[in-house]
């Protein structure tokens, strides 16, 4: 496995590449150009710069997490293609500075959910919590919560500008039903794919968290069957997966290392981390270790183990400790995720079981 580690950038994260580079076994960067809405044009002059600070400091640039996908190609409006040269355009730019994979979402207006984001957990930190009775039928009231809640840092998906339009997003997608979300996702997939394969970069999906639909809004990649459907949009090669089993591991139907096995020539890179599920259905984010939660998180690493996986992986999001809330963003602190990949690699190592095991 290939590890990396979601950076915010200069000036734009607490977290310096200095001090990732003091934790064991990261060889890439996963990175974006953050301040992007879906639907902006990326200068390479931007590019080249965060690349070039990237390598400088010894690491990989083959991972961009996310160019986010305009509303009006999920939509399926006309509008859509003039969107979709935009996103080529990026692919084309991003191949020339190293990258070969590209995360991206196609859950319409939110991109992950939660109700809290420092919930407090028994051992005193806190973490990212969904609570199934706390979304009702009033989202501004949620994005409201969440938008404070995140103070002075923008969270991907959770534009203050785009959610104020909160009310036309909805009325726009209003006809959009689960078939019709597939389809806009296939003419996107059909016109992006065959650049991908030209310029060697693999699309790879990012499941949607949580693992259904919310606020009566379609949620497609979300179970094993709507996963084969997915691939079976457009079946190449590049046209591939984000397997974030904290995602899926929303829904304790889905079958995490079966889906693993399953799936594991399509999965470009793996979003690593544990979630606890509550009988009610309420979730929250807990440390990596398999048994604090209702992910089996070593038999993950196993699955992908067994498969020779040589991807990317990431360890995704952690609990914030250590009073680190007051300062990082929700989900992104430095030190659970700096344990969660010592714990990742630690399983890995032992599957190896080979002294000094690469
Ligand atoms: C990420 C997502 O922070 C997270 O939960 O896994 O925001 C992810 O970056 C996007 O869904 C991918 O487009
Ligand atoms: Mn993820």
């Amino acid at each position: 496995m290939n590890m990396t580690w979601r950076w915010y950038g200069e000036g734009n994260d607490n977290i310096t590449l200095d001090h990732i580079r003091q934790i064991p076994g990261v060889m890439g960067i996963v990175w974006s150009l953050h301040d992007k809405v879906a639907g902006e044009v990326w200068e390479m002059e931007r590019i080249q710069e965060v690349a070039d600070q990237i390598t400088a400091k010894g690491f990989s640039t083959a991972v961009v997490e996310s160019v986010n996908v305009h509303d009006d190609i999920k939509i399926g409006l006309p509008t859509r293609d003039k969107y979709i040269d935009i996103y080529i355009d990026t692919i084309r730019k991003l191949a020339t500075v190293g990258v070969k994979v590209i995360c991206y979402n196609f859950m319409p207006v939110f991109d992950w959910t939660r109700t809290e984001l420092y919930k407090e957990l028994p051992d005193g930190s806190n973490a990212l919590f969904y609570e199934k009775a706390a979304i009702t039928d009033n989202p501004r009231e949620m994005v409201d919560r969440i938008l404070k809640g995140a103070g002075q840092f923008t969270m991907p998906g959770w534009e203050p500008e785009r959610l104020a339009k909160l009310d036309e997003l909805f009325a726009a997608y209003a006809d959009v039903t689960e078939d019709k979300l597939f389809s806009n996702l296939q003419y996107f997939l059909e016109r992006i794919i065959p650049v991908c394969e030209e310029v060697d970069i693999k699309m790879a999906i990012h499941p949607d968290d949580p693992a259904w639909p919310i606020f009566g809004l379609p949620r497609i990649i979300r179970s094993r069957d709507t996963i084969r459907r997915f691939l079976d949009l457009v079946d190449s090669p590049y046209n591939g997966l984000t397997f974030c089993t904290g995602s899926l591991g929303t829904n304790p139907e889905n079958d995490l290392p079966a889906m693993i096995r399953e799936f594991h020539d399509r999965i470009y890179f793996a979003h690593i981390r544990n979630v606890k599920v509550f009988d009610n259905g309420d979730f929250i984010e807990v440390s990596h270790r398999g048994r604090d939660g209702s992910v089996d998180v070593a038999e993950v690493v196993k699955a992908y183990h067994e498969n020779g996986y040589t991807g990317y992986v990431r360890p995704d999001h952690g609990r914030h400790l250590w009073g680190e809330e007051k300062n990082c963003r929700p989900g992104y602190g430095l030190y659970d995720r700096a344990m969660g990949i010592m714990y990742l690699l630690g399983v890995w190592d032992s599957l190896d079981n080979v002294k000094g095991a690469k």
